[in-house]
């Protein structure tokens, strides 16, 4: 069943990426729209809304994946046959990853901008939106070479230095903790986001406030390459975002931590680099301070600080 399936393989990782994970469960859902058998649109719509939740419950951190459910869920709400509302989510899932997809590639035409002869950039993690910047600033002709972690304990490292390696970048491959080792090389960092706040802090890839914090204390420029469908809109409502900690396997073999008693495993996968850290975000819509968080959740996710006053019942008078 490709819902489970799905979900299945966005909570092991095999698909992963903030934005990869967004269109999986979008086009996911879309699919079992498709598969169900049913001609009450109330039980219809029920059985989406089980779907909806099971999507969004599979990882907690990347804003992406609750805001493409709901995206692609908004388009059934006013739906009044099975018919029509399996072609208005097929619709919508379909746009959604082709807006998607779209993104990236704007982000990577601005991102590449800020990319100059002769600089050394440092990525951290496996970002399609960091990657993108930099595979169209080498397709655009731009002489750089650039810095990867290796990123324990899932090594996304090793996925981000094979794209470089494709695209024909010079890349030199490091430990995590050698960042701060080679700042002073380094001209630009260049990450992805799981989520950007209202407040403009960037959650992404654990280690990433600590390669913020290394380029800040050396006036290195730190830019995040995120979608606009990475900003969280609840935080506006001061919702704060979960930060995933997963299995302690990942990071100790089982036999090794069953010989050690009195050792237990911390393994949160994701941490908040603040706004301060953060010279620029670059959004398909261009490329903004972090400060106008709030400007990409209003304007483009249409929520607006009114989302207090429904949610808290609080009347609005003008
Ligand atoms: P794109 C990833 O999370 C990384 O934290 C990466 O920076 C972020 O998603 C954004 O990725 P994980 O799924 O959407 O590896 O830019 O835990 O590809």
């Amino acid at each position: 069943m490709v819902l489970t399936d799905t979900a299945d393989k966005i909570k092991s990782m095999e698909i992963r990426g903030a934005g990869r994970i967004a269109r999986a469960a979008a086009i996911a859902l879309a699919e079992h729209a498709e598969s169900l058998d049913l001609t009450d649109i109330t039980i219809f719509s029920g059985e989406m809304k089980r779907a909806a939740d099971l999507m969004a419950g599979t990882r907690p951190t990347a804003v992406s994946l609750p805001n493409a459910v709901n995206i692609v869920m908004a388009s059934i709400a006013q739906a009044t046959t099975v018919p029509g509302a399996k072609m208005a989510i097929g619709s919508k899932a379909r746009e959604f990853v082709q807006s998607s997809n779209q993104a990236v590639e704007r982000i990577g035409k601005i991102g590449a901008r800020h990319i100059r002869d002769g600089d050394v950039i440092l990525t951290h993690c496996n970002s399609e939106a960091a990657l993108a910047c930099l595979i169209e600033a080498k397709r655009s002709g731009r002489d750089f070479s650039v810095f990867a972690t290796e990123v324990r304990p899932r090594n996304q490292g090793l996925l981000t230095i094979r794209v470089l390696n494709e695209a024909g970048i010079k890349t030199r491959f490091i430990v995590d903790s050698a960042v701060r080792s080679f700042i002073n090389d380094i001209d630009l960092v260049i990450t992805g986001a799981d989520a950007v706040t209202v407040n403009g802090a960037v959650v992404n890839k654990i280690g990433t406030s600590q390669v913020a914090l290394a380029a800040h204390e050396a006036r290195t420029n730190f830019v995040v390459a995120a979608e606009t469908y990475k900003f969280a809109p609840r935080t506006i409502l001061g919702e704060l975002i979960e930060i995933e900690e997963r299995p302690a396997g990942e990071v100790l073999p089982d036999d090794i931590a069953k010989s050690l008693p009195y050792v237990t495993v911390r393994n949160p996968v994701f941490d908040v680099t603040p706004a301060e850290y953060v010279d620029l975000i670059i959004t398909e819509t261009g490329a903004i301070p972090p400060q106008m968080a709030y400007i990409i959740i209003r304007d483009y996710l249409g929520w607006d600080i009114s989302e207090f006053g429904k949610e808290f019942d609080i009347d609005h008078h003008d």
